[in-house]
């Protein structure tokens, strides 16, 4: 039970939620295990890890048998609270604006194509991480293999748009049209799943229409917002402007749609360090299956600090949550 975890197995397990490769997701699950107390209490946890470390044994090994070169590179774990991904034709600024909010080496150029891998980075967003996946470009002839299955799979995706170019109209029809054929759509609401076999599926996501401090970009944007019309949201933006940086990662919070919630042992102050991550619209139900790991059914109360309750309320386990609620779990 989650009250008896020390907290190296609790810096271990937000390690494995955030890691981004198998090499990452082995060695936190290794921890874990090592930390994990080998009691009675603790049997449903541990056979939940072993099967874990299990797949994550096979998830390597098939990485290294096929080695790097043959592995599909567009297959990139989620890490963190959400996986956001550019799309767009070649420099737009995708490179620049994964470099300006990383860490990762992605390389920016003046000559196109110089991506030619994903590269996965993190974004840091209050106490939590976003993971942003620079990618290569797309032109009206040519997708990189592999690369429409992370658009299907994307919690968020942007498209890119260059508002120096005169051909930024053409360039953002490229790019919506490449989705469309492979029945993918924008929505600046939910994900929506296709409801009958070959309808669209609607992936969160908007255009960044980027280099708005470069000569005519104002213009530019009117036509672009002519063009893409409802298909999509459309937010200005300049890598060279660190106001407008500086508010993409809680742009990107918005749109991947997760609360946190800060789970609270009781008589106990809550651990604000590390919240729990779940979809946005979860209940304490959910709170409990994710905080107690298939001993959930043991929780038959709960008590809540936050949005819309009066504090230390109690609540029933339908309770829907908000993000950054502190929830006191009772068993
Ligand atoms: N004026 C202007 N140039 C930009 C901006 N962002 C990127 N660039 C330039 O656009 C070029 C391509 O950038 P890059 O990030 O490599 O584009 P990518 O090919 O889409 O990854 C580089 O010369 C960047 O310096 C911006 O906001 N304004
Ligand atoms: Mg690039």
């Amino acid at each position: 039970m989650a009250a008896n975890l020390t907290p190296q197995y609790l810096a271990a397990e937000a390690r494995y939620r955030a890691a981004t490769t198998p090499e990452e997701k082995l060695a936190a699950l290794e921890e874990m295990w090592r930390e994990l107390p080998k009691h009675k209490s603790s049997e449903k946890l541990q056979a939940d890890l072993k099967k874990k470390l299990s797949a994550a044994r096979k998830a390597l090994q098939q990485v290294e048998r096929k080695g790097p070169g043959q592995a599909n590179p567009f297959s990139i774990p989620r890490g963190g609270a959400g996986q956001v991904v550019l799309l767009g034709t070649p420099n737009v600024g995708k490179s620049s604006i994964v470099g300006g909010l990383t860490s990762a080496h992605v390389k920016i150029t003046e000559y196109p194509f110089a991506t030619a891998l994903p590269v996965p980075g993190m974004v840091h967003y209050e106490d939590v991480q976003i993971q942003l996946v620079d990618t290569p470009p797309v032109t009206a002839d040519d997708v990189p293999a592999g690369f429409p299955g992370l658009w299907r799979s994307a919690d968020v995706l942007l498209v890119v748009a260059d508002l120096a170019s005169n051909s930024v109209l053409e360039d953002v029809e490229t790019c919506l049209n490449h989705l469309a054929e492979r029945n993918v759509e924008l929505t600046d609401g939910p994900r929506e799943h296709p409801a009958q076999p070959g309808a669209m599926l609607k992936v969160p996501g908007l255009v960044l229409a980027n280099k708005i401090d470069a000569a005519g970009a104002d213009e530019r944007l009117e036509l672009l917002r002519e063009l893409v019309g409802t298909r999509a949201r459309i937010e200005p933006l300049s890598t060279r402007d660190p106001e407008r940086m500086a508010r993409l990662p809680e742009l990107f919070f918005k749109l991947v749609r997760v609360i946190r919630i800060y789970a609270k042992p009781p008589g106990k102050k809550p651990d604000l360090a590390d919240p729990f991550i779940l979809p946005a619209g979860s209940n304490v139900h959910e709170l409990a299956r994710k905080v107690y790991h298939g001993h959930e059914h043991r929780v038959r109360a709960a008590r809540l600090w936050g949005s819309g309750v009066a504090d230390g309320q109690n609540v029933e386990l339908d309770h829907i949550l908000h993000d950054k609620d502190i929830v006191e779990l009772h068993t």
